[in-house]
């Protein structure tokens, strides 16, 4: 695309006179988006040489109109969730083998004109690079604020790292992030897993500012239930990816809570000298739960060394 290299070269991309002409791969994952998609891929387009769409089994003309807007569009026979769009990008895009991969949603929340500025970390040696709302996040709504603070700081604990804007989907990634990142996750805590998969393989994370666009009213997600359930799956990636962490704050939990009621008893039936039995049994169980949860943090952890 003559028009992608002026620009990249424009955005100080492309060394001149340089043989290897940076190959841009911009990859969308969509559902119901018809009203969106066509002037994203467009737009996208000007800065990418390929631009993939991964219908993820839309009800309305989706592929159609991406397909028009000239991507090369995936279908899924039926809706498996943005995660599982996204494994599809990155499988195609370990096919194509781009030297950078942009990932964006499809309902004109990203802006296409900030892709130069995503992938030049890329040629300066990084492998993740995340589109940052921190810088606006005035423009986001309260409740979803407070639930986006939560999954920030669990997955900074997943991944061990300080990045400031964990659920954005505008994302840069190197070659070397395409062909080693390890995701399962099929829904949004794919954004949080692939954080703390760079992060496991040591693959070098940076943030740019992106803008923070909101073209919707409101989402199109129950926030409560999508924040829970997000979080349950960052929590799982924090007991897989870091047991000894994990399992021990819960083994200290329990056992904090199992001396507590111990003291208690012990104090009630000091005074009336009737040992509550019930007391005495729950005391038994949240020390032997919180031992257990200390042990198997510690099983888990040698034996994620060994891997
Ligand atoms: N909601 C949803 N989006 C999907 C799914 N599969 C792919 N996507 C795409 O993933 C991107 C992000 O989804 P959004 O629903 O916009 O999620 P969001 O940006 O956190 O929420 P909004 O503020 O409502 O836009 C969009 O391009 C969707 O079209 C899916 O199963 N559900
Ligand atoms: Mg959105």
């Amino acid at each position: 695309m003559i028009l992608h290299s002026a620009l990249m070269k424009d955005c100080g991309l492309e060394a001149s006179g340089t043989e290897h002409k940076v190959r841009v791969l911009a990859g969308i994952p969509a559902y119901n988006e018809a009203s969106c998609v066509g002037s994203v891929v467009l737009q996208a387009g000007q800065y990418a040489d390929e631009v993939i769409v991964v219908d993820d089994g839309s009800t309305d003309d989706t592929a159609a109109v991406a397909g028009l807007a000239g991507a090369a569009v995936i279908r899924h026979g039926e809706n498996r969730g943005k995660g599982s769009a996204i494994q599809s990008i990155l499988a195609e895009a370990r096919k194509r083998k781009p030297d950078a991969l942009v990932l964006l949603d499809a309902d004109s929340q990203h802006d296409p004109h900030e892709i130069p500025a995503l992938i030049k970390p890329v040629l300066e040696g990084y492998d993740l690079v995340i589109g940052s709302r921190e810088a606006q996040r005035e423009k986001t709504r309260a409740y979803r604020r407070l639930g986006q603070k939560v999954l920030l700081h669990a997955t900074r604990l997943a991944s061990r790292s300080n990045i400031t804007d964990s659920e954005s989907g505008f994302r840069a990634l190197s070659a070397k992030a395409i062909d080693e990142l390890e995701l399962k996750e099929n829904g949004f805590a794919i954004e949080s897993e692939m954080i703390a998969s760079a992060a496991s393989k040591r693959l070098r994370i940076t943030e740019v500012p992106i803008s923070n666009i909101y073209v919707r009213d409101g989402s199109t997600l129950n926030p409560v239930r999508h924040g829970v359930g997000v979080l349950s799956r960052v929590l799982v990636m924090i007991a897989r990816l870091r047991p000894l962490f994990f399992f021990g704050v819960l083994g200290a939990i329990l056992l904090a809570i199992g001396i507590a009621i111990g003291v208690r008893v012990h104090t009630i039936a000091t005074g009336s000298g009737d040992p509550a039995v019930a007391g005495v049994v729950l005391t038994a169980l949240f020390i032997i739960a919180g031992l257990l949860a200390v042990f198997t943090g510690v099983i888990l952890n040698a034996l994620g060394r060994r891997k």
